[in-house]
């Protein structure tokens, strides 16, 4: 029987070039940076993004992952080697975004979310996906968003129940104006700073305090940088975009973009999910650990010191489109 030449060479390559040809053919790698640990739930969800990136690609795309800040001083850094293109995947939280994409400022006012239900109604909904694709007038492209959690005070001065009792605390602030206004109506001191020089500026008591999720504070151990009061104000909600550099996403063929955002999505949930699940444990770790944790908060006393913010800023955020967010059902 004569084999056909063409199958011959095939078999032979096949052969002789097995493994390599089972190779996919072209692999990338691309990197993924954040300002926080790897047992920060951001780079949990990274990995599982980078796992399954990995898998439906046959290995095709190589996802590393740079926690720490080790790829920019803080998020407005690598924020701008997403837009240039340097770093390919960010997990940011909205801090220094609204210098970039002025429309996600309307997520950082206090008190715009009654709960983790509410949020995802507004995230995964149409004005959550307006507010990421706005991000397209500036080279960036946000895929989904990922969780950074409640914000809360912490200090080293003493309990904080009610905002009378933070006056005066000298704090420091992601780099928002929104958050700064918010704090200085309270009549607090709040100051901006890259997550990057936090630790040691709270070590050297050049401030006194600083707020963020319990996942934040738990992953950064800051109960070794004198710590020693967490008060539970939940005065703000952090969302945290995932986003690409434009250019690296529109050189992907077609299935491999579709399959970016899915996979986005799809990590989302599962990261917002393993980041609320955990909070209570992490507490109680970090009581084990000297924290003095303040769970019952005036709360109401924050949102009255902070309300004036609203009309300071109601030129660029029109009351309508904040009750929008803040009534949705
Ligand atoms: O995104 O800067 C901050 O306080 C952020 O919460 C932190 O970098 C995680």
């Amino acid at each position: 029987m004569k084999v056909p030449f063409r199958c011959l060479a095939s078999l032979i390559a096949v052969f002789f070039f097995g493994s390599a040809w089972a190779q996919p053919q072209d692999t990338r790698t691309m990197r993924l940076a954040s300002a926080v640990p790897m047992d920060h739930p951001y780079n949990i969800g990274a990995r599982k993004f980078a796992d399954l990136i990995k898998e439906r690609t046959n290995g095709r795309i190589e996802i590393k992952l740079y926690p720490s800040n080790q790829l920019g001083k803080g998020e407005r850094e690598m924020t701008e080697g997403v837009q240039q293109g340097a770093i390919d995947l960010l997990v940011s939280s909205t801090g220094p975004l609204g210098g970039f994409s002025p429309s996600i400022n309307i997520l950082d006012f206090p008190f715009l979310f009654r709960d983790f239900t509410h949020v995802d109604l507004v995230l995964d909904g149409p004005i959550g996906r307006k507010l990421l694709d706005d991000f397209e007038k500036v080279q960036i492209k946000a895929l989904a968003f990922w969780e950074n959690g409640f914000r809360h005070l912490t200090n080293n001065r003493g309990p904080v129940k009610k905002v009378e009792d933070a006056r005066g605390l000298k704090i420091r602030t992601m780099e928002n104006k929104v958050h700064l206004s918010a704090w200085k109506a309270a009549g607090l001191n709040p100051t901006p700073m890259a997550w990057g020089e936090v630790f040691t500026a709270l070590q050297q008591k050049v401030i006194d305090g600083q707020e963020n999720p319990i996942a934040v504070f738990h992953s950064s151990k800051l109960w070794d940088a004198a710590q020693k009061y967490f008060s539970l104000t939940a005065h703000v909600y952090s969302p945290s975009p995932f986003l690409m550099s434009q250019k690296v996403f529109e050189a992907l063929p077609v299935e491999d973009r579709e399959l970016f955002l899915k996979t986005a999505l799809e990590v989302g949930k599962f990261q917002r999910k393993i980041n609320r699940d955990a909070e209570e444990e992490k507490l109680l770790e970090m009581v084990s650990k000297g924290v003095h944790v303040v769970r019952d908060v005036d709360r109401e006393s924050f949102k009255q010191a902070m309300s004036p913010i609203y009309d300071q800023f109601g030129g660029q955020f029109p009351r309508a489109q904040i009750e929008a967010i803040m009534n949705a059902e």
